[in-house]
């Protein structure tokens, strides 16, 4: 990833995007994409804008508990017209239960996306191999996102999403915690019922051909903008299918081979 920024924006100016994006999230108003004002916002500065983020949510008492990989599998990539993959944090705030129901009103456009998500038992940083990603993990486990992109119309870029903290909104761990190396990951299958019905079916393959690659482009990434994942995180490698749209009175459940399933319902 290049990280050129040869008229690099000020500090306050990122300072002010950060704080609009803050303000679309807290108040569930959609704004338009940041590139619309800047229009030579590089990825440099998107990141830029989603540290300064969150650093806010740190100050309002949230804490990370870890990241997310998206845009990281081609039905994403389709869905969103983004073809490079970008990271997320993800904070204690967004976390909901399994089998709980999930609130729409403070949501935009939410929509549902299961994933398999890493938990790590030693840090890592630098630039690392999808083994070493394998060898860091404690266990993963199926995981739900519901993303919420602040931007009207889904109309984004990559650098936009970035510093929307790449739509994240809430995350749902669940199923079953197994080792990394207990099953083949790229053959985990996963189905998604919205309502009863299957609207959605992939692999884990989907996912960069291995959900850990997607894990080790989020580390690379982790040290461009000078971060390393600790030991401890819950990491999201990235939808496995095309995103679900919902509304209030929706189920989704997602079945995941030998790992279990998790159901959320949606309402007011
Ligand atoms: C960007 C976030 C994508 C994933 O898993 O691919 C994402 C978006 O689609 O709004 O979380
Ligand atoms: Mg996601």
């Amino acid at each position: 990833m290049s990280f050129d920024t040869p008229k690099a924006l000020s500090d306050i100016a990122i300072q002010r995007l950060a704080e609009r994006v803050e303000t679309a999230q807290r108040y569930a108003t959609p704004i338009h994409k940041l590139t619309e004002d800047y229009p030579d916002l590089t990825v440099a500065e998107g990141y830029r804008v989603q540290t300064a983020l969150r650093r806010s949510l740190e100050g309002r008492g949230q804490r990370v508990i870890g990241w997310k990989a998206g845009l990281t599998s081609k039905p994403k990539m389709a869905q969103m017209g983004v073809s490079t993959p970008a990271i997320g944090f993800l904070t204690d705030a967004m976390e909901r239960p399994a089998n709980s129901a999930i609130s729409v009103s403070d949501l935009i456009h939410p929509r549902v996306e299961a994933e398999i998500a890493f938990v790590t038992k030693t840090e890592l940083s630098g630039k690392v191999t999808a083994a070493d990603v394998m060898a860091a993990t404690d266990y993963v486990q199926p995981a739900l996102e519901v993303i919420d992109s602040r931007f009207s119309g889904f109309k984004f870029d990559l650098e936009s999403v970035i510093a929307d903290n790449s739509s994240s909104a809430r995350y749902v761990p669940g199923g079953r915690m197994i080792r990394p190396d207990a099953l083949d990951l790229r053959t985990v299958g996963v189905v998604m019922e919205h309502n009863g019905q299957i609207a959605q079916i992939g692999a884990g393959a989907e996912v960069l051909g291995h959900p850990a690659e997607a894990i080790a482009m989020l580390v690379g990434v982790l040290d461009d903008i000078g971060e390393t994942l600790p030991a401890g995180s819950f990491v999201m490698a990235g939808a496995i299918t095309a995103a679900i749209p919902v509304k209030a009175g929706d189920t989704i459940t997602a079945r995941f081979y030998e790992m279990g399933s998790i159901t959320v319902t949606f309402t007011d």
